[in-house]
């Protein structure tokens, strides 16, 4: 028997980032909660396969989907203007979008520090823009922005994306600070290592898979579909005094040395 605390039948949650990869197992899990899910992506072929694929996993019906470049302000603006006048404002909001970009530091052009800054902060703060003030007026909404083990830890080849995530963080504060007035939660999930197509690479390299095991208490890669717990927490009213949270679900990495 499920507390109704973690109830979220019947809310509506866009998922941003969610045709593939951990956005595609957060929006399923929402969906599998009884959420209506508005999935977002780029490529056309990989959302509507996510569309058929979530709609299995809740209502049946192929879930409804956006199409915009999250790091595009006026792009993110009219088409979420479009959403909220079809669907309504979401109840959750899950700024999920990301890229990665891998690099010895002295390697790195600004073109690459641009396109990670804003994959993963710039298209937060734009998303949440066009959000929140409908929450606010509706006097209430779950923001869970995704942030990283790298919004705390840095490991070689991969500087840019640890300040964006490390920034992802400040922002979950900054909203709360600003938000939480209005019956908005705004926390943040922080996953570890994940067997996602961003890692692909990384889970085939042996060794650094075998870095991943040994430097992670639970010995192994995490799964996607074990970040839904905490996202269905922090999206339901079991987290209705918490705010400007960071939630890691990282096998225990973040707490050793
Ligand atoms: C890397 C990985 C990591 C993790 C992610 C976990 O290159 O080390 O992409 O960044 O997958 O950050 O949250």
């Amino acid at each position: 028997m499920t507390s109704p605390l973690f109830d979220i039948t019947g809310k509506l949650a866009l998922v941003t980032g969610s045709s593939r990869g951990l956005g595609l197992a957060l929006a399923t899990g929402l969906a599998q909660a009884g959420a209506k899910v508005v999935l977002h992506g780029r490529d056309p072929q990989a959302l509507t396969a996510a569309s058929e694929a979530v709609g299995r996993a809740g209502s049946g019906e192929p879930a409804p989907t956006v199409r915009f470049d999250v790091t595009d302000a006026r792009a993110v603006a009219e088409n979420l203007a479009v959403l909220v006048t079809e669907h309504g404002v979401p109840d959750i909001l899950v700024n999920n979008a990301g890229i990665q970009r891998r690099a010895p530091f002295n390697d790195f052009d600004a073109e690459d520090w641009d396109a990670v800054i804003a994959g993963n902060l710039s298209s937060a703060f734009y998303v949440s823009r066009q959000i929140t003030p409908g929450m606010a007026e509706r006097g209430s909404g779950k923001v869970i922005n995704i942030g990283s083990v790298m919004s705390q830890l840095a490991r070689q080849t991969i500087a840019p994306y640890g300040a964006s995530k490390g920034g992802v963080l400040m922002l979950t504060k900054g909203m709360a600070a600003d938000l939480a007035r209005y019956n908005i939660q705004v926390n943040a999930i922080s996953p570890g290592y994940f067997k996602t197509e961003m890692n692909t690479a990384l889970v085939q390299d042996a060794e650094f898979s075998g870095w991943v095991s040994a430097r992670t208490p639970a010995q192994r890669w995490g799964l996607p579909e074990e970040l839904v717990g905490t996202l269905i927490f922090l999206a339901s009213d079991a987290s209705a005094y918490v705010s400007g949270q960071n939630i890691f679900v990282d096998g225990g990495m973040t707490a050793i040395v």
